[in-house]
């Protein structure tokens, strides 16, 4: 199988809508041609700045345009940052992200303070991941000399859904941002969300644009939204988990190469539904007891239930 990057939004909805069994087995060759199928990704968030965010994302519990709850928290202290990271790390995680909710990355003595923390999570010899809002190219190429590794930053849907969530921001600033990543020699870790209120042709297109990048990202987190209250999306209707393993296994098929993550909304399905999701593709998921603002499965439950898949975690 080849790496493709032309791929048409027709063929995308046709392996989407395979029947269920066709579409697994084609994921799981893709699969093993390039990935050791009982080898699963552990990664940890941090979230280094909390709340006020001046975007308005309609899923987000650290937008300042919703009532949440969320405390308004400052850049954190690269010491305790890179504690965290060694602490995660002895807990076995390879790859460290840090979440600040930015619109776009400071200039000044914040950013001095980003590159301080992405040297020390560096030195630990770990993956060390940033999503931090918008980039410009010039604050790419100074965290990738600090040793950045990969840069998160979501396409989050379709383009024609994306006003709907969005209203901030155009999807070709994101897509900026992502150009910007990928000329500093940084990884590119783009995906999206699903369950919130999108078709599966808007899941289809969020594919679509991700497939067309070349080269593609190689990390492609697919959450599923965490409801959360005071949000335009607190009482969305939980997603049919089946629809995530779907996702998940056109994502595995047109960028086999790339790691899929099985991202936020994972406390909220059931073991069997996490099971699939790992059939369909999966390889990296996030450990430790909280995601940013909200919590993840118990680090014990995790161990568990990989066990009695008789997988285990990527060294
Ligand atoms: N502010 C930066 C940004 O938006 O790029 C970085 C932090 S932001 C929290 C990172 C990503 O988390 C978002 O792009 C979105 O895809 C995901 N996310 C945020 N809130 C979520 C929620 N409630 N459920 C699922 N995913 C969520
Ligand atoms: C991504 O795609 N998912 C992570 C990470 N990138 C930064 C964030 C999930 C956030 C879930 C909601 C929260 O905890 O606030
Ligand atoms: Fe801000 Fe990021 Fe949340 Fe949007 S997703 S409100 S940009 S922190």
């Amino acid at each position: 199988m080849q790496i493709r990057h032309d791929w048409t939004r027709d063929e995308i909805r046709k392996i989407y809508h395979l029947p269920f069994p066709e579409l697994v087995y084609q994921a799981q060759r893709a699969h093993r041609q390039f990935h050791q199928p009982e080898e699963v990704q552990m990664c940890r968030l941090l979230s280094i700045k909390t709340g006020g965010c001046p975007e308005d994302c309609a899923y987000c519990s650290q937008s300042a345009h919703y009532k949440t709850g969320v405390a308004r928290e400052p850049l954190m202290d690269p010491s305790g940052v890179v504690e965290a990271a060694r602490r995660a790390k002895d807990e076995g995680a390879t790859r460290f992200c840090m979440g600040a909710a930015w619109r776009q990355a400071p200039e000044g003595r914040e950013f001095d303070t980003l590159l301080e923390m992405v040297r020390g999570v560096a030195a630990l010899n770990m993956e060390v991941c940033c999503t931090l809002g918008l980039l410009t190219e010039s604050q790419a190429g100074r965290l990738k000399e600090a040793g950045l590794t990969a840069y998160n930053h979501n396409l989050d849907t379709s383009p024609e859904f994306y006003g709907q969530i969005v209203t901030t921001r155009t999807y070709d600033d994101r897509l900026q941002t992502i150009a910007h990543v990928r000329k500093a020699g940084i990884t590119v870790c783009c995906g999206g969300i699903l369950g919130m209120g999108e078709s599966d042709e808007d899941r289809i297109g969020l594919l679509h644009q991700l497939a067309r990048l070349d080269p593609h990202p190689e990390s492609v987190p697919i959450n599923m939204l965490v409801p959360n209250a005071g949000t335009p999306l607190a009482a969305a209707p939980a997603l049919d988990p089946l629809v995530m393993v779907r996702t998940i296994a056109t994502a595995r098929i047109l960028m086999p190469a790339s790691r899929v993550r099985l991202a936020a909304g994972r406390g909220e399905m059931s073991s069997e539904a996490v099971a699939l999701c790992l059939l369909a593709g999966a390889n990296s998921i996030f450990t430790g007891e909280r995601l940013l603002t909200t919590p993840n499965p118990e680090p014990d439950d995790d161990e568990r239930l990989l066990a009695s898949l008789g997988m285990r975690a990527a060294k």
